[in-house]
């Protein structure tokens, strides 16, 4: 466990205005640490200012707050003018390479000090003062461990959002990644008023029809391989425009061929519209799939891992992954 460095406690107690970042397409742990460290800082007499690419996807316009979050550039850089020089500074939250901060990446990364926290495995260091730990669960458990050092008050609503972001990251509390610590924490969070059935219910009995459409589509692409270790589904263009469905209704797909008494490893391959195919892995026990995206050029954990290619067929992608996993497993 890597504590956080004395210096970004330095910084942040020093802050009056922080702008909060997290990556693009923002996961539950990306949004439920970014509104949960905000409300934690502003309720510790910080000016917080929540910047996303774009708004809160319908999957989490639950979470408390994420109407704050502001999509308008300018509107950040005034924020950070307002402030004393070097009491502006920026945190960036659950982000493993800066290309991921988005379109406004020069810009974020123009506000300094600019201080990084993330879990990812394979993180590409960017920014000025970084704590990475990547044995954590979640960044939520790291903003929670922030909020403690700093004696900052962690309110209901943030503790509903931190455990929105840890319940996430660890598939509710199944993965690997889900240690003593983590378990603590969600008590901790629970004691202060969360309700695990009503963050339950929210997150995963929140689908549309689109979605239903979409997944039984998907489902049919099951392609089982490497006696049985291997699960493959995938979502062309063509099933996004006849199921009336969004990127964002894909969330959790990958888990059910996961779910295969037999796999080891489950592939989904996604077709965008810009012919870009991007491949998430996920593995069950000692299996490292972090290392076959590096040989892809992508990254993530141990048991869930991604990389892209661009200008490729569907059938190309799936080949060559498969054999790529077929050679680790062996
Ligand atoms: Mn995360």
């Amino acid at each position: 466990m890597k504590e956080i460095p004395e210096q970004i406690l330095e910084i942040v107690n020093k802050a009056t205005h922080v702008v909060l970042v997290t990556h693009v397409h923002p996961d539950g742990d990306a949004l439920g640490s970014l509104l949960g460290l905000a409300d934690i800082l502003e309720g510790h007499g910080k000016k917080v200012f929540r910047y996303l690419e774009e708004p809160v996807s319908h999957l989490y316009d639950f979470l408390p707050d994420c109407d704050l979050a502001e999509t308008d550039l300018a509107a950040l850089e005034r924020f950070a003018e307002e402030a004393d020089e070097g009491k502006a500074i920026t945190i960036s939250l659950d982000c493993g390479d800066c290309d991921r901060l988005g379109q406004a990446k020069r810009e974020l990364l123009a506000i300094s000090p600019f201080v990084v926290i993330d879990h990812h495995y394979g993180h590409r260091s960017f920014g000025d003062h970084l704590w990475l730990d990547s044995e954590r669960s979640s960044t939520g458990e790291m903003v929670y461990e922030l909020a403690q050092i700093m004696g900052a008050e962690v309110s209901q609503q943030a503790a509903f959002s931190l455990y929105v972001a840890i319940s996430t990251d660890t598939g509710s509390f199944r993965y690997e990644n889900t240690s003593p610590r983590t378990l603590r924490i969600a008590a901790d969070l629970v004691e202060s008023g969360v309700r695990p059935a009503e963050v339950a219910d929210k997150v995963y009995d929140n689908y549309t029809i689109e979605r239903l459409r979409l997944m039984e589509m998907v489902l049919a692409t099951l392609q089982v391989s490497a006696a049985g270790q291997i699960g493959l589904i995938h979502v062309s263009a063509e099933m996004f425009a006849r199921s009336g469905a969004t990127s964002d209704d894909i969330d959790g797909f990958v888990n059910y061929p996961r779910a295969l008494r037999s796999v080891r490893v489950a592939v989904f391959l996604k077709e965008n519209k810009k012919g870009i195919i991007s491949v998430s892995l996920r593995a069950k026990g000692d299996c490292d799939v972090a290392e076959v995206a590096a040989d892809f050029g992508g990254g993530g954990h141990r048991n869930a891992a991604g990389f892209r290619f661009v200008d490729r067929s569907m059938e190309d992608v799936q080949k060559e992954v498969l054999e790529a996993l077929e050679k680790a497993l062996a």
